[in-house]
């Protein structure tokens, strides 16, 4: 960690989570990033003491690819809910700005209104190196978030790679967001985001897009209805909004709390949950495996030329892995 930051204690990270102080909140959405030992120590026995106060959020995640307005719709949308008495948090994820943190401003200026309300509470996370586009501790920084007491907190990212798998196993209600007349995508490369979306939202649907967005919200409506359920009690809806106007949002709004009647009223709540905190588990054995196989000295070694190997074709990449295996000395799963 750096050596200017001063620590906290553990009492003084947990009170001032519980009591939403904003400072106190952001640093520690800064310690469960960190990658120093200790802060990780530190950070788990923070997280581990407010568990009992997590889990009463709203979660929504919110994907789209860049320039579809998901910050614009963020904003509004926010602005819309804090006026009905809730309380807002925005996880902003970036994949282009692991290094800069240039987009990372044009991301907070974009949310230009939500920025500046106390009630509101705007994190942007660089997605660094992790798989996907999704920062490392996204889930972490989610409960932090419940824990300060949000009501709701929206997760935006960006979907690229297998990012949105990632982000639709942390949300209670992933919302994709479409261009109008972006038909053609619908065949090819979104397929696999929509059949993860438990609502669509054709957005810019305002001045000369108005007409567009109709004609892609029928043509969409048509389409999914040969689209595969991700649930039986749960038909994928769709709808169009303009996030600059603010048109359609109620509607959307709708969807979400209707959503989650659904999995309240059909006894899937509990279980949406838990598989949450499996997908959390699992993600955090993944990354640690990496870390340690990584590490590991003959692992290390063997590497970079195995990895060169099999970029030129000179190795298959079953063979780098029985050879890397065998250096990591465990049984190779046959999987
Ligand atoms: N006409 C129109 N423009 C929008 C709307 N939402 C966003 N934009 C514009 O689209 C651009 C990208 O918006 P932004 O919210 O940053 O998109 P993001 O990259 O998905 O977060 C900006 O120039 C916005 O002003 C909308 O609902 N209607
Ligand atoms: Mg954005």
């Amino acid at each position: 960690m750096s050596p200017r930051r001063p620590r906290l204690s553990l009492e003084e990270y947990e009170q001032g989570v519980r009591a939403a102080n904003r400072t106190v909140l952001a640093q520690a959405i800064t310690l469960v990033e960190s990658r120093d030992e200790a802060d990780g120590q530190l950070a788990q026995a923070l997280l581990t003491r407010l568990m009992p106060a997590t889990g009463k959020a709203l979660r929504v995640g919110i994907t789209g690819v860049p320039g579809v307005g998901k910050s614009t719709l963020i904003d509004t949308l926010g602005m819309q809910l804090l006026g009905r008495g809730k309380t807002v948090a925005v996880l902003a994820i970036d994949p282009s700005s692991s290094v800069s943190g240039g987009s990372i401003l044009g991301d907070k200026t974009r949310m230009a209104r939500l920025s500046v309300e106390p009630r509101a509470f705007i994190r942007p996370s660089p997605s660094g190196m992790s798989p996907g586009g999704i920062a490392r501790r996204t889930r972490e920084t989610m409960l932090l978030c419940e824990a300060a007491g949000f009501d709701v907190v929206m997760v935006e990212t960006v979907g690229v790679g297998q990012g949105e798998t990632t982000v639709s196993e942390m949300v209670d209600f992933f919302l994709v967001l479409m261009l109008p007349g972006a038909g053609d995508e619908l065949q090819g490369i979104k397929k696999g985001i929509l059949e993860l979306a438990d609502g669509i939202a054709v957005n810019k649907s305002d001045g000369d897009g108005a007409r567009r967005a109709r004609t892609s919200l029928s043509d969409l409506k048509a389409a999914l209805h040969y689209l595969p359920r991700r649930r039986l009690t749960w038909a994928t809806r769709a709808v169009a909004v303009s996030g600059l106007t603010g048109e359609g949002l109620d509607e959307l709004w709708k969807l979400v709390e209707e959503h989650r009647a659904m999995l309240e009223d059909t006894g899937q709540f509990a279980a949406h949950r838990a598989g949450q905190q499996r997908a959390w588990l699992w993600a955090l054995i993944s990354e640690r495996f990496e870390r340690t196989f990584r590490a590991h000295p003959e692992v290390s070694r063997l590497l970079p030329q195995l990895e060169a190997d099999v970029v030129a074709g000179r190795t298959t990449a079953p063979l780098a892995t029985d050879a890397l295996f065998a250096a990591f000395r465990l049984p190779r799963s046959d999987a």
